[in-house]
């Protein structure tokens, strides 16, 4: 039984076709293709139309495999967002919420709905990127745009909107708006009218793992292919990787590792605590009506940036010699905290780190493997930190971590991550988002009971690679240095 997964993430989109036989998941990249942000004058865009031509590249790629596909489903990173006009036809290009036209913008709405009341009304963390902010800007910016409006639709709804003529607003993704309110399991009336955005744009939310119609006959003919039925997977990519878990233990901490780190553990129910608004804790939609208990951490895309920056300037590293550079470079030089506001947009890394290594007093990282390394180490500390909080907030103790994402390629950051943590992590599988989004697909049509039953097969057909806990003294007193450098206190 063959299905496809689209996975569009920052570094590329993704075709992947599973197969399930005898309880064994098999995957096949069918086709990948460039995801980049396109700049228009000072706007960063997705290239929209360019994916929906590459989500048929790869249907095409399934045909000429003579695959018949049972189903078909996209996922891809949370908040950003088109809007449909009248005549059914996408408004304008969506903005890429690396774009600057949220800076500045949450305080401005903390001015009419102060913090505590939006975050208890939707339970999500504050992000400046957040769709919520994305709106306030976009409404400040292009009042006319919201007249014409008629629908808003998260990116997987929109596409999934070209390919199927349906619109429904997805639940994984809708919950990462910050307009969602998981009490009375809709979109919150309130924070909309308070916002003056016409409620009337904001659909029926389904839940992951809806049928979500099947390809317009415009779209099977144009590619030669029968009817496909489309699901409504954990749109978010989050929501499907954490989906991919491969834990046995209900209790667990996961760290989703790819250009974000997303770090947490699974809830049943929101927590809305004082606590949890002060440590800024999130609390998304996932598969089943779970949650997602985590953290943003700025992730690999401080290297990423990095790594443009070097192939820009001609002195091209690949990631993998990137690493082994790291890796001879001296141990805890300079810290950085990944997640300073400096690090959030596009560009040369490199003359921010320097900025925050003079601010606080380090001698900044010169050559290239002693700026990767200071990434690195920074990041597997700052995990060390973010799992504490998390026990903390949830009352969980874990004795281990798993790791997904293409993140855990890099063998380096997953020891680092667990000599940092004191525990051992559990890494695998690299492509969590994919073979989440074909899971909830086969729960969709009863080939796994739940998502419990999905995990056990994934881990039955994907490597699992342990990471022991290594140098925990030096670990221990660079986390100490870490914290003050980074101004955190546990
Ligand atoms: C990861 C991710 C995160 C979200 C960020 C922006 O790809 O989806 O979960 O916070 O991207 O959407």
């Amino acid at each position: 039984m063959s299905i496809l997964a689209f996975d569009l993430g920052a570094s590329s989109g993704r075709a992947l076709l599973g197969r399930l036989s005898d309880r064994k998941i098999e995957v096949e990249e069918l086709h990948r293709f460039p995801n980049d942000p396109v700049k228009v004058g000072n706007r960063l865009h997705w290239d929209i139309l360019r994916l929906y031509h590459e989500i048929k590249q790869g249907l095409l790629q399934a045909k000429h495999k003579g695959v018949k596909l049972q189903s078909m489903a996209i996922d891809s990173w949370a908040v950003d967002y088109g809007l449909i006009g009248r005549n059914g036809e996408l408004l304008s290009n969506p903005y890429h919420y690396r774009d600057q036209h949220t800076d500045g913008m949450m305080e401005k709405v903390f001015r009419t709905i102060p913090r505590a009341d939006i975050f208890g009304r939707t339970g999500i963390q504050f992000l400046q990127f957040n769709t919520i902010f994305q709106l306030a800007a976009h409404r400040q910016s292009n009042p006319a745009i919201f007249r014409e409006a008629d629908r808003f639709l998260m990116i997987p709804d929109l596409l999934r909107y070209f390919l199927t003529g349906e619109m429904m607003n997805e639940f994984s993704n809708a919950t990462t708006t910050q307009l969602y309110n998981p009490r009375t399991g809709g979109w919150d009336a309130e924070l909309l009218a308070r916002l003056e955005l016409p409620s009337s744009l904001f659909g029926r939310v389904v839940y992951s793992g809806t049928y979500a119609g099947e390809l317009l006959p415009s779209v099977s003919d144009e590619l030669g292919i029968g009817a496909v039925p489309v699901i409504a997977v954990a749109e978010h990519d989050t929501g499907s990787a954490v989906a991919a878990v491969p834990a046995l233990d209900r209790s667990f901490a996961y760290l989703s590792c790819g250009t974000w780190s997303l770090m947490g553990t699974e809830v049943d129910e929101p927590v809305m605590s004082e606590l949890a608004l002060q440590l800024n804790f999130t609390n998304e939609g996932g598969v089943g009506h779970s949650y997602r208990l985590l953290k943003n951490i700025m992730g690999l895309w401080i290297l990423q940036e990095m790594k443009r920056e070097w192939d820009r300037a001609g002195i091209s590293y690949s990631f993998p010699e990137l690493v082994k550079l790291a890796q001879q470079a001296p141990a805890f030089g300079a810290f950085i905290d990944p997640d300073d506001p400096l690090f959030l947009h596009p560009g040369d890394m490199r003359p921010r780190i320097r900025q925050y290594c003079i601010q606080t007093g380090q001698q900044p990282p010169e050559q290239p493997g002693e700026i990767v390394r200071c990434i690195l180490e920074s990041l597997a500390l700052k995990y060390r930190y973010v799992l504490l909080l998390t026990e903390r907030l949830s009352g969980k103790q874990f004795n281990g971590l798993h790791m997904v994402g293409g993140g855990i390629q890099n063998e380096l950051l997953c020891q680092w991550t667990a000599n940092a943590i004191g525990k051992p992590v559990w890494a695998g599988p690299a492509e969590g988002s994919a073979i989440g989004n074909l899971a909830v697909q086969w729960i969709s049509q009863g080939m796994f009971s739940d998502i419990w039953e999905a995990r056990k097969v994934i881990r039955e057909s994907f490597p699992v690679t342990i990471y022991e806990p290594a140098q925990l003294q030096a670990w221990e007193e660079a986390y100490g240095r870490f914290l003050s450098i980074a101004g955190l206190s546990e």
